[in-house]
This record gives structure tokens, sequence and C-alpha cells, in this order.
């Protein structure tokens, strides 16, 4: 189809001062901040169901999205285009890594052998571009929830046949995902959850959900895939209910069925809003468990209760996720995936860009942000010390294990009158605006 996005050139570093929406003013990918450069730190992914198979349809209405591929009518054809499409995009974004689910690069055919035969087709044409431009595979995974049969659910849908074709989707999805030398396979648990008590065996979905888990790691284990299994946490929709509501639930889940050795979590900012947490929560509750893997960096809109995920520009909130993901040593084999998408309304291709460079700009001033709240220890310091009666005389004996309620009754008996200092909330939110507004 030759060039695809005409009117849009490579996307430049242009810095704070330019007024070029075509351009970045914060993300310079070689720019080092510590002791890696931006492009290390962010390793930033496009999802490819929302930027190059995403229509703009909404419960109101059909799609709006005008894409220079729109004309095919062969589905295999218009496949083809879109890896074009996606390709050239990529590369005119400067992005190193996509992810992507199995039905958002190929369509279904007839029958599943028809399918995978589909998938192979693109996966192949895939592979060849990912060699000519050196743009790598994140993560993949198996849509499970958009096809009539997963109505009740996948691997816990009361119907056994169900779990079956769910087993050999992700079969081949591990399969394709280890072709392309994916760094992490994802599962979000699209249908997995209920609507109703009324009609669900919970006990039996879930023990379902972990032994298909199980099944997984198997099979990566057989074909030697060895990228990091992630599970996506999702409070709700679309069901009223999903099983891996947020990260404390999934982290039971695993502990419960031993599988906690074999997951990381993908954590995504408008679940985390869903839940009823902040982004940083979710973060920072994966860090502190050791199961913080990757991000699909997105916004909710906070007036509406609805996964709207949009492109990422709240510089508040993406300079707390930064600093979680310093904390953390970085994402190592994970990355900041755009699962975001345009508004219906930012119909033109072009609105792709401006969608992705918003957001590829609010994590770059994040990261930088929040790098140097970490350099000067600010908020470091003065968590340390609001702890640090644990780190000496009854605190740390407590810490050490080495007193109970007998000895600690003992203590108070002789130290009964309690001194409490301020946790300084707002003094600290007025260093950190500070810190946004000046670095
Ligand atoms: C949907 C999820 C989904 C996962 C991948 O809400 O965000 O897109 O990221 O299946
Ligand atoms: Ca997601
Ligand atoms: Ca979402």
């Amino acid at each position: 189809m030759g060039e695809l996005f005409k009117d849009v050139p490579k996307i430049k570093y242009e810095g704070k001062d330019s007024r070029n929406p075509l351009a970045f003013k914060y993300y310079n990918p070689e720019e080092v901040v510590g002791d890696k450069t931006m492009a290390e730190h962010l390793r930033f992914s496009v999802a490819y169901w929302h930027t190059f198979t995403g229509e703009g349809v909404d419960p109101f209405g059909m799609g709006t999205m005008v894409r220079p591929w729109n004309s095919l009518q062969d589905p295999m054809e218009l496949a083809k285009a879109r890896v074009e499409a996606a390709f050239e995009f990529m590369q005119k974004l400067g992005v190193e890594y996509f992810c992507f689910h199995d039905r958002d690069i190929a369509p279904e055919g007839e029958t599943l052998a028809e399918t995978n035969r589909n998938l192979d087709e693109i996966v192949a044409l895939i592979k060849e571009k990912m060699e000519e431009t050196g743009i790598k595979l994140l993560w993949g995974t198996a849509n499970l929830f958009a096809h009539p049969r997963f109505v009740h659910g996948a691997a816990t849908s009361p119907n056994a046949d169900v779990f079956a074709y769910a087993a050999a989707q992700v079969k081949k999805a591990l399969e394709i995902t280890k072709e392309l030398g994916g760094e992490n396979y994802v599962f979000w648990g699209g249908r997995e959850g209920y609507e109703t008590l009324l009609n669900t065996d919970m006990g039996l979905e879930q023990d379902n959900l972990a032994r298909f888990f199980q099944m997984a790691i198997d099979y990566a284990e057989e074909i030697g895939f060895t990228g990091q299994f992630l599970i996506e946490p999702k409070p709700k929709e679309p069901t009223k209910h999903q099983y891996d509501f947020d990260v404390a639930t999934v982290l039971s889940f695993l502990r419960k069925y031993g599988l906690e050795k074999y997951f990381k979590m993908n954590i995504e900012a408008n679940h985390a809003t869903l839940a009823g947490h902040t982004f940083q929560h979710e973060l920072h509750l994966a860090r502190v468990n050791g199961v913080l893997g990757s991000v699909d960096a997105n916004q909710g809109d906070m007036l509406l209760g609805w996964d709207t995920d949009q492109f990422p520009t709240d510089i508040y909130t993406t300079t707390l996720a930064m600093y979680e993901i310093l904390k953390n040593g970085g994402l190592h084999s994970g990355g900041l995936n755009f699962d975001a998408k345009v508004r219906r309304a930012s119909f033109e291709p072009v609105d792709l860009f401006y969608g992705h460079i918003a957001g590829m700009d609010a994590f770059a001033r994040g990261l930088k942000v929040a790098h140097k709240l970490l350099e000067n220890k600010v908020l470091e310091e003065f968590v340390a010390e609001r702890y640090n009666s644990y780190c000496e005389g009854i605190g740390k004996d407590i810490v050490e294990g080495k007193v109970g309620f007998k000895e600690l009754e003992e203590y108070v008996m002789k130290n009964d009158q309690i001194t409490n200092t301020s946790g300084r909330q707002e003094m600290l939110e007025s260093i950190v605006n500070q810190y946004i507004i000046e670095v």
C-alpha cells in the first residue's frame, strides 16, 4: 500500500520550547537519566488493538475512525495492511515495542485450524517486519472474550468445551509469542468473573482458572518459552465482578494455588482507579511483593465509572508511577504499553500520533521528576524518619521478634505517655508540586 501516514514525518525531540505538535517536548530517547537512557527506562510499547484494529465503536454508534486501510474488504488483506501500518507508525514514532492479542492481528476462520493458518501467515509477515526494523514484541496474549463462545467466560466457563477451546487458543498464542521473541505473556481475565451468584459455582470456577494457569506454565516449559507470565488485574467490566479484581486479590489467588513464583503483574492505571485505588497504590503493592512486572500506561476519566483507556497526560500520576518503577529497579522485561485509544471524535490518523506523543512526553517528564525526588531522597528520608521508632528500643525488639504481648504490656506500664508527630501530608504534596514545576 506504500506509505500510509503520508503527512507525518519521523517524530523528533525538539525540547520544551517547541510548539510543533508532532514533536517530543520531553521524551529524548538518548538522554541519560541516572544510569540509563530514557528509552531504556521507559520501554514504550504500542497496543495493536486500539491503534490498528480499533474502529471507534461505542454502545451508541458505529466506528468513526478514518484509516488508510479502511477500504480493504478481504479480512486477510486488511490484516496485512495493518501490519504495514503498524511498523510504519512505530518507526515514525520511535517506539521499540508492541503488544497484541491473537485476534487483533489475524481474523478468525471457519475452524480453529483455519484461524491458526491465518495467524501463521500474519506472524510470518510480522516477523519479517521485526527483523527489518528491530522493533520487538513486549507481550502477546489471547483474546478469550470477544467471540460469543466466551459468553460465560473462558477458563471459568461452566462449559468444559469452552475451557478446552480457550486452552487450545492459549497454546497457539504461546507458540506465536515465542516465535516472535515476546518478552512476556499476559493473562487478562476478560470474562473470567460473574454476573450473579444465583447461577455461579465460584469455588469451581477459581479452581479451574488455577488449573488453566498451571497448564500454561507446563506448556511454556515444554516448548521452551522463557518469557515472564503476567496477570493483569481489573475489578469489573465486562463482568460485574472480575476474579482478578486487583493486585491484592490476584496475590492471594496465586498464593492459594501455589502459583506465585510463576507470575508477576501487568498493572493498568485505569483498572487501578476502577478498583477504587490509585495507580501508585497498585504499583506500590506489586513492588513491595516482588511482582511488579509491566504497565499498561493509560488513564481513566475521574467523572466516568468505566474503562475509558485514555492516553496518560496527568504528570502528577506519571511522576508517582515512575517513582514506583524506579524504586523497583525498573520494569526489567516489562515496559510501558499504551493500552490507550484516541477518543471517538479524534478520528483522523494523525490523532494516533498526538495521543502517543502526549503519553510519551508525560512519562518522560514523570521520569525526570521522579528521578530528582529519589536523587535528593526528599520523600525517602521523610518516610525513613517517620518509621524510625522501629530501628531502636522497643520498636527494634518488635521487628526482631524479641517481644510478645506480655513484654509489651510491661513496657507500656512504664511508658504510657505517647507522643506522635505530624504526617505532614500537605507539606509533602507541596514539595512534590515544586519538583514537578521546577525539574
Ligand atoms: C481490557 C484489558 C486488555 C488487556 C489485554 O480492559 O486492558 O486490553 O490489556 O487483554
Ligand atoms: Ca490493559
Ligand atoms: Ca483498560
